[in-house]
């Protein structure tokens, strides 16, 4: 590596490792990556997977891409002898925030998993040249900005693969660019991203405003963008049908290049729709295939036999339902495809539950995937239970066989070995290196939990992370935290369901208590990092909530001491790398039945974090693993949830009138200290919204989540009794590698 660097700054700078800046050597380390990669073996084999998402949240790729080459700690010490740190060379590069939270996260993970088991399997995605807005914090609000990441020197790489996509006024030609996704000790896979000639990102203006009709020149310059008017949702069929109409292009290109017959693409294609926003792709498909001579009958048999599909929500607002009006402005030529697969149900079923197209004129995107698929999967225990027994009852009815789950998993290779080196360094020499390949392996660690020796140092790598938190947001927001705190960490994309606000009325309690004398034995830090969505007022409210509160205990010399709130601006992967290693109390909060599965919660336990949690997505499988003594689950249970949706038979200001703690909790949040920090239409609306609708129940659980905090804040004092707690988690975290998932879609789904 010392060679190669010297040569490419050489001859790209005329410098030396040691005069060159951060910047120079990022930029040739990248170079050398990209080289190497594109020297890979590819994986190959007879059939091959297309991972369809408009969603990738890579995030940063070189340590990444060094540790699967195995390169990094060469590289690392190579820079260290010439005076400079691996760390603020990441520094430099931009993050690509091509994506929301969880779903595009997992996406990222499962490309990296695939990679490294050697299945040949690609992601399709869009080239978005803003990842998801950056986040400022103005006047204790929430401020939007633009987030481009695309410069000179990128991981994209330009292909001459180019196709025409049709819309109704216009057809549009792409390039592809691809991303090489390397697997651990394996072969290279590829991201494709779709991107348009024409875009133009001079037409964005004031934060992340543009003119969004323009189509020619929008279609792939933001993730999501505001789908809060019609504008804004026609822009997104713009953008899902451009991504599947280049995707189902490339499938049909790549499958007749290697001469395979068409009429059995699913011997050597395996599609996954991840969430509905690709579900485009099933009528596109059938129209090519019938372009290329297929009657419909067959189109559609090979396409079902081909395709399956992946459910991340039962939220009834996040199933798309697309007018047919909306479809017919912007693909009309699959209108006819969509009525006449909608006409195939209706005359196999009759039940209006199941139709495609529904008596108000909506296109119900899942039920084409869940009809014209093979395959349909939940992503943890409880919340495939969910889609079968409620939200997707009578499809299961009709296809038991094609349901199924694959519990979420992370890649350990970003979610220990590059974000927790101490860590990951250390269990190596303590059970050997084979949970790097099988993760399961992890439980060797279990024979240690009663060893001092080993809890302790468990405790100092803790406090590590825990300081190395301490001088990053020191650097990067200016806030001083105590690294002899306990971190209490809730990071996630801020949404009623995940109960933020609930958490804010434990600072409100905590704060009281404080005021009142009754002080914390150990100081608390609450952290808080989380994007709420530009349209979404309530989510906005909670932020300015939580960022009042933070104020107003800096404020406050009689509470400061015992008590810190930050709310980490701009969340993001690079953050959640820094956050997750020194995290003692996971907050996993959302109302049972709500959070299909999370990820964050395994991504923490990874590191020694212990849960406080409700009995919801794979916390139920955390439980299970790790047993009552090792998590701190409360609330109402999901059947109790489930019930009072039911029957309409949860009224929050029957608590609020009927227990005077609440109340005084509830009452503060229009308190005249917060009022006079804050604006009083954002926190009375939210006060409102609590007493009146909270329609993730809040109240329903909030007493039994405080008893739970403070019981668990008591435990932390016993060190050794923590320590065991955090050593158990670690030790079974194993089943949540991404490896494991992909193995099990692999073995029940794809079979390539
Ligand atoms: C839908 C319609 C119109 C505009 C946007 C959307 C939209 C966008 C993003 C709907 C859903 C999403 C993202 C969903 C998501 O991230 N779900 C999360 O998926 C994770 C991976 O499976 C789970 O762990 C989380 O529980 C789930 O919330």
């Amino acid at each position: 590596m010392e060679q190669l660097l010297q040569e490419m700054l050489q001859k790209k700078y005329g410098k030396g490792i040691s005069d060159a800046s951060n910047e120079e050597i990022y930029t040739a380390l990248l170079c050398i990556t990209k080289e190497k990669m594109a020297g890979m073996k590819r994986n190959e084999g007879n059939k091959k997977l297309y991972y369809i998402s408009a969603e990738f949240l890579i995030g940063k790729l070189l340590s990444n891409n060094l540790i699967n080459l195995g390169l990094f700690e060469e590289t690392r010490a190579v820079l260290e002898n010439h005076g400079k740190s691996i760390t603020e060379i990441e520094e430099v590069e931009p993050e690509p925030s091509l994506g929301n939270g969880g779903l595009g996260r997992l996406a990222a993970c499962f490309l990296d998993s695939i990679a490294t088991l050697g299945l040949p399997g690609d992601g399709v995605g869009l080239n978005y040249h803003d990842g998801l807005f950056r986040q400022t914090f103005v006047d204790n609000k929430q401020r939007e900005e633009k987030n481009p990441w695309i410069t000179d020197n990128s991981w994209l790489t330009r292909t001459e693969r180019h196709f025409e996509v049709p819309f109704k006024d216009f057809t549009l030609t792409s390039t592809m660019y691809d991303i090489d996704v390397p697997g651990y000790k394996n072969g290279c896979n590829k991201l494709h991203l779709f991107d348009l000639d024409s875009v133009d990102e001079s037409i964005i203006h004031d934060g992340i405003q543009f003119d969004k009709e323009d189509v020619r020149r929008n279609l792939t310059l933001f993730l999501y963008p505001d789908d809060s008017d019609e504008a804004g949702q026609l822009l997104r069929i713009y953008q899902q049908y451009f991504m599947v109409s280049n995707a189902a292009q490339l499938i049909l290109a790549e499958a007749e290049e290697k001469g395979y017959n068409l009429y059995q693409l699913y011997d050597h294609v395996a599609i996954q729709i991840n969430d509905t926003h690709p579900t485009m792709v099933i009528p596109e498909l059938i129209r090519l295939l019938m372009q290329r001579g297929f009657n419909m009958d067959t189109a559609v048999d090979v396409v079902r036999k081909t395709c399956a599909y992946t459910n991340h929500t039962i939220l009834a607002e996040a199933l798309e339902k697309w007018p047919i009006y909306y479809l017919e402005k912007v693909v009309p030529h699959l209108m006819p495809i969509i009525r006449d697969l909608d006409a195939r149900v209706r005359r196999d079923f009759h039940d209006e539950r199941v139709y495609i197209i529904d008596q108000q004129d909506r296109v119900h995107m899942a039920h084409i995937d869940i009809h014209f698929g093979y395959a349909v999967n939940g992503v943890a225990a409880l919340h495939t239970e969910i889609l079968k027994e409620s939200e997707l009852k009578p499809f299961y009815d009709i296809y038991p066989e094609k349901f199924n789950n694959k519990t979420n998993g992370i890649t350990f290779r970003r979610w220990l070995v590059h974000c927790n080196h101490e860590l990951s360094d250390y269990l190596t020499g303590l059970i050997g290196p084979d949970f790097m390949d099988d993760a399961s392996n992890l439980e060797k660690l279990l024979a240690y939990q009663d060893d001092e020796k080993v809890l302790g140092d468990l405790r100092a790598i803790k406090k590590h992370a825990k300081t190395a938190l301490k001088d990053y947001l020191k650097q990067t927001q200016g806030v001083e935290i105590d690294e002899n705190s306990i971190f209490d960490i809730q990071i996630k994309r801020l949404h009623e369901y995940k109960r933020q606000q609930m958490n804010a009325l434990y600072a409100i309690y905590k704060y009281k208590e404080i005021k009142k004398g009754n002080l914390p034995k150990r100081p608390i830090t609450m952290i808080f990092g989380a994007k709420a969505a530009p349209a979404y007022t309530i989510a906005k409210d909670i932020i300015h909530l939580i960022l009042c509160l933070q104020q107003l205990i800096d404020n406050d010399p009689e509470v400061s001491p015992y008590l810190k709130i930050v709310m980490v601006e701009n969340y993001n992967v690079t953050k959640a790398e820094k956050l997750i290693p020194a995290c003692d109390i996971s907050e996993q909060i959302s109302l049972a039945s709500k959070e299909a599965s999370g990820t964050g919660n395994m991504k923490f336990m990874l590191n020694g974090a212990v849960t406080l949690g409700t009995e919801d997505g794979a916390n139920v499988e955390i439980h299970e693993l790790v047993g009552d003594d090792n998590i701190y689950i409360f609330g109402a249970k999901s059947e109790e949830v489930i019930r009072l949706y039911d029957t309409q038979g949860y009224h929050s200001g029957e608590i609020y009138d009927s227990d005077p703690m609440i109340e005084e909790l509830v009452d503060f949040i229009i308190s005249k200290e917060l009022i006079r920090l804050g604006d009083p239409t954002n926190l009375t609306r939210l006060y409102k919204e609590i007493v009146s609708k909270d329609w993730f129940m809040t109240l329903l659980d909030v007493k039994d989540y405080i008893q739970t905090k403070e019981r668990m804040l008591a435990d932390y004092e016993d060190e050794k009794a923590w320590e065991k707690k955090a050593l158990v988690n670690i030790a079974k975290a194993g089943f949540f590698s991404s490896d494991r998932t992909i193995r099990e879609y692999n073995e029940d789904i794809w079979h390539l």
